[in-house]
C-alpha cells in the first residue's frame, strides 16, 4: 500500500430527509438517481445502514462526535437562533482527522447551532464550525425553512450589507412590525405552508422564526445547490494534494424544495422528485470533480442520509398528490420522525475504487460508526467513547459483520434497541400517528418486538411471544442509556 493509499481523503456526502427507498440503486422506479446508482455500482451498498436518529439535529451531532444524541440534552431538532451544541474541545471526526494530518472542510446544511446564544449575525461569530475542527466551513446555520435565510462563510455573513444589519427572532409573538409573514399576508406566497412555517418570507416562502434585514445577503433558493456545490468542489481542488477530509451536507430534498428551475419537472414527483434529481446531479458533479483531479483511487465516498422521508413536511407542493405506487421508504414502516426503521435506516453507500470491495452488504453499521473508523483508517486512536465502533473492516468490504446492537432515536429522543436481527421498541406515551405529516410515531402502550429477518416492514408485533428478549432488550436498553 501506498502512502496515499493508507490515508485517503474522505468526503462524506449526506442527504436530508432522504428515505430509504428513494434513490434507484435502493429499488426505486419512480424516478433515476443515475450518480447515485454509479457511486453504488463502484461501491458497497449497505442494506442496514442507519442514521442514529429520525431527525436532522441528532444524527449530525452523532457523525460528527461519535456519540449517540440522546446523551446531550441539547441534541434535538434546533430553532436557527441555536448555540452551538457541540464544546470546542470535543474530540470530533473532522478533529481527528485534522490531528492525522487532513485538511478539513464542511459544506452546506449546519444545523448543530452557532454562536453562545443571542446571536449577532452582524459581527463576527464566536462559535462555529472552524471551532470544533473545520478549517473551512461554508455553510447555512440550520435549515432551508428556518431563518436566517444566510450563508456562512466561516465567521461571516456572505454579502452583508453593514448598513443592514440582520435581526432574528424565534419567539412566535414578536414579528417585527410593519413586515409581511406567511400567517398575514399569504398572498405574497409562491408556496403555500401546510403546518408551521408562517413567520418571516424570504424569497415567495415564509419560513420558521422571524428575521429583519441583511436583504443583500439574502440565499435564493433555487441557486443553493449551484452555491454549495461550487463550495465543495473548490474545496477539493484547492486540496487535491490532500489528504481532506469534505462534509458536503445537501439541503434536499428537506422543504422548502425549490430546485434549480433546470431540474423542475424533470421527475413525475413534483418538487420533491426534482430536489433528489438535482441532488443526484451534484453528487455527479463531485465524482466528476474527484475524477477531473485524479483522486478516485485516493478517495473514500460515503454517502447517507440524516433521516427517513417525509412527503408534507409542511408546505403544500404536491409531495403526497404526486407519490403515486413511489415508497420513499421502501419496504420499511415510518419514515422521518418514526421509531420505527423508516426513520433511521437509510441509504448507505461507501465507495473507495481499488480498495473497497464492490457488491451489498447486510452488516449492520451506523453513522456514529465514521467517527471511530475512520480515525483507525487515519492511524489515530481517539478516545472514541462507548458508542462508535470500529467497523472499518465492514465499511471496506472485508468483513460481513458491524456492529452487534444499535441505539436508534425517534424525535424526542425516545429510543429504540437493535440488537442482530430484533428490534425493540419500549412502550412510549404519545400519538400513535403524527398527523401533520402522516407518519407512524411508533407510541404505543405496550412494549413492541419486531424481528426484521422475515419482517422487514414491522408488522407482526411478537413481543408477547417472546417475552424473554423482549424483557432481555429491555434491561439491555436501560443498561446503554444510563452508562
Ligand atoms: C420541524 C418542522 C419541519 C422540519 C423539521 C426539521 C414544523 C411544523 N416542522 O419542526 O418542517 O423543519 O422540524 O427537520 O415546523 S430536520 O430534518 O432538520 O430535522
Ligand atoms: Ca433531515
Amino acid at each position: 500500500m501506498t502512502d496515499s493509499a493508507r490515508h485517503p481523503n474522505i468526503v462524506v456526502m449526506y442527504a436530508d430527509d432522504l428515505g430509504f427507498g428513494d434513490v434507484s440503486c435502493y429499488g426505486a422506479t419512480a424516478l433515476d438517481t443515475p450518480n447515485i446508482d454509479r457511486l453504488a455500482s463502484e461501491g458497497l451498498m449497505f442494506y442496514q445502514g442507519y442514521a442514529t436518529a429520525a431527525t436532522c439535529t441528532p444524527s449530525r451531532y452523532s457523525l460528527l462526535t461519535g456519540s449517540y444524541s440522546w446523551r446531550n440534552e441539547r441534541a434535538h431538532i434546533l430553532p436557527g437562533d441555536a448555540p452551538l451544541i457541540i464544546d470546542p474541545g470535543t474530540a470530533t471526526l473532522p478533529s481527528v482527522l485534522k490531528e492525522a494530518g487532513y485538511t478539513t472542510g464542511v459544506v452546506g446544511k449546519w444545523h448543530l447551532g452557532i454562536g453562545e446564544g443571542n446571536q449577532n449575525w452582524n459581527e463576527p461569530l464566536p462559535l462555529t464550525p472552524l471551532d470544533i475542527g473545520f478549517d473551512d466551513s461554508y455553510i447555512m446555520a440550520a435549515t432551508n425553512d428556518r431563518v436566517p435565510c444566510v450563508y456562512l462563510d466561516g465567521r461571516d455573513v456572505v454579502g452583508l450589507d453593514p448598513s443592514d444589519p440582520i435581526e432574528v427572532e424565534y419567539d412566535r409573538n414578536k414579528p417585527f412590525p410593519g413586515l409581511p409573514t406567511g400567517k398575514d399576508n399569504p398572498e405574497l406566497l409562491k408556496m403555500m405552508f401546510h403546518h408551521g412555517h408562517d413567520m418571516s418570507i424570504v424569497n415567495g416562502v415564509s419560513r420558521i422564526g422571524y428575521m429583519r434585514g441583511g436583504d443583500a445577503a439574502l440565499w435564493v433558493d433555487e441557486d443553493m445547490a449551484d452555491v454549495f456545490l461550487e463550495k465543495a468542489v473548490s474545496f477539493v481542488e484547492k486540496n487535491k494534494d490532500g489528504p481532506f477530509f469534505l462534509y458536503y451536507a445537501f439541503h434536499q430534498p428537506h422543504v422548502p424544495r425549490l430546485p434549480h428551475p433546470r431540474f423542475v419537472g424533470s421527475t413525475g414527483l413534483g418538487p420533491r422528485g426534482d430536489a433528489i434529481a438535482e441532488m443526484d446531479w451534484c453528487v455527479g458533479e463531485m465524482l466528476d470533480a474527484l475524477e477531473r483531479c485524479g483522486l478516485k483511487e485516493d478517495t473514500i465516498v460515503v454517502f447517507s442520509s440524516d433521516n427517513g422521508p417525509v412527503l408534507n413536511d409542511g408546505y403544500y407542493d404536491e409531495a403526497v398528490e404526486l407519490c403515486g405506487d413511489h415508497r420513499p421508504a421502501g419496504p420499511l414502516r415510518g419514515g422521518k420522525y418514526s421509531m420505527y426503521d423508516g426513520g433511521t435506516r437509510v441509504p448507505f453507500i461507501v465507495s473507495w475504487p481499488g480498495a473497497v470491495e464492490t457488491g451489498e452488504s447486510d452488516a449492520l453499521v451506523s453513522q456514529v460508526d465514521f467517527f471511530a473508523s475512520f480515525a483507525a483508517l487515519a492511524g489515530v486512536s481517539p478516545d472514541a467513547g462507548p458508542d462508535s465502533v470500529d467497523v472499518l473492516d465492514a465499511l471496506l468490504g472485508q468483513s460481513d459483520t458491524g456492529r452487534a446492537e444499535i441505539v436508534l432515536e425517534g424525535v424526542q429522543a425516545k429510543t429504540v434497541l437493535r440488537q442482530g436481527d430484533w428490534v425493540f421498541i419500549p412502550p412510549h406515551q404519545g400519538p400513535p400517528v403524527n398527523t401533520n405529516v402522516n407518519i407512524e410515531t411508533g407510541n404505543s402502550p405496550v412494549p413492541q418486538l419486531y424481528n426484521l429477518s422475515g419482517d422487514i416492514g414491522q408488522i407482526e408485533n411478537v413481543a408477547s411471544i417472546y417475552p424473554d428478549v423482549a424483557e432481555r432488550m429491555a434491561d439491555r436498553l436501560r443498561e446503554i442509556r444510563s452508562g
